[in-house]
């Protein structure tokens, strides 16, 4: 994480860490890390490719422009992205029926029905963002790689999520270490669109918002075995209902097979639980079907508190 002299702003006993307080300052909250950038790490798939690299810029100066309220600007995908689309979308869409949650799978056929998703079209973000105000409240807004813990959980804070517009190699449609359109899509935007989800995934964000660094760490954890690699339970079988896992073909399996460990979630054991973010996860944590919780607005909660008692099977009562 980032850190600067302004950002910390210190009193007698308070110390705190700037956060948004409204929506528009979001344009504030565009802090990336450069871990997985295709031009400076030499594993990226990308980074011996400069066409790959020229429109990554491309697309990504999209991300720099963009101001909060403005409608997000459409990209035409050429035919070897559309191709590396198609490639992902159609070997996992086979796989939903058996290894996504319902939640995800009702709102996968929702978003082919009315947002453009098909095997042969990479949907637009501004098309989904409209979508899933309508449907939760929650809008996408365009960003141009991996955000700052910090940024990107103050987001959530406001019903926002930062999505990239940017595709992956065409040489690993697989598996990506970073986040892409891919991931965003079929990853993040189906649950989103959930509503109990929805307040979850805020709620998350609240929690963040002025937190100290070692409370963003807990809280980026957590996301991480819930919202990005969270199985849950439902109807006696054990379904995938996160991100990371949902846009991975190779992952999706993977969680789902006798290869790795699959732990009942406990939240106070998560947030503290090492994780590793280059290839697939060797432990997984296992809900009673879905999240729910209450809406807090007290920014001075302790982060661990709400999960604690956040999983309750409130979801058909909220429907
Ligand atoms: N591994 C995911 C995929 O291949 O779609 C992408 C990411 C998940 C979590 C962080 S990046
Ligand atoms: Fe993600």
């Amino acid at each position: 994480l980032k850190k600067s002299a302004e950002d910390v702003k210190t009193t007698k006993e308070v110390k705190f860490h700037w956060f948004p307080r409204k929506i528009a300052e979001l344009d504030k909250c565009h802090h990336l890390v450069t871990k997985f950038d295709p031009d400076l790490d030499q594993d990226h798939p990308g980074f011996t490719d400069p066409v790959y690299r020229k429109r990554r810029k491309m697309i990504g100066d999209i991300a720099f422009k963009y101001k909060q309220g403005e409608p997000i600007p459409r990209v035409e995908y050429m035919e070897e992205e559309i191709e590396t689309w198609c490639e992902v979308y159609s070997t996992l869409r086979d796989l939903y029926t058996t290894h996504a949650c319902s939640e995800h799978l009702e709102a996968f056929h929702l978003l082919e029905k009315h947002c453009g998703y098909s095997p042969d079209n990479i949907p637009q973000l501004e098309d989904v963002s409209r979508f899933l105000k309508e449907r939760t409240g929650f809008q996408l807004r365009p960003v141009a790689g991996l955000l700052s813990a910090r940024d990107f959980l103050a987001s959530l804070a406001f019903r926002v999520f930062q999505c990239t517009q940017y595709i992956r190699h065409a040489s690993s449609p697989m598996h990506s270490p970073e986040p892409d359109c891919v991931h965003e899509l079929l990853g993040h935007v189906p649950i989103l669109a959930d509503r109990t989800f929805a307040q979850f995934s805020q709620n998350i964000g609240l929690a963040s918002l002025g937190a100290s660094d070692e409370d963003i760490e807990k809280l980026s954890t957590l996301y991480w075995f819930t919202v990005e690699f969270g199985l849950c339970k439902q109807g006696g079988a054990v379904k995938a209902y996160g991100a990371g896992l949902l846009s991975s073909y190779g992952e999706l399996v993977h969680s789902l097979s006798d290869e790795p460990e699959r732990r009942e979630f406990d939240p106070d054991t998560v947030a503290v639980q090492p994780y590793q973010d280059q290839t697939y996860q060797p432990v997984y944590f296992v809900s009673e079907n879905t999240v729910a919780v209450q809406p807090y607005q007290d920014q001075t909660y302790q982060p661990v508190y709400f999960v604690s008692e956040s999983f309750s099977d409130t979801t058909e009562k909220l429907r």
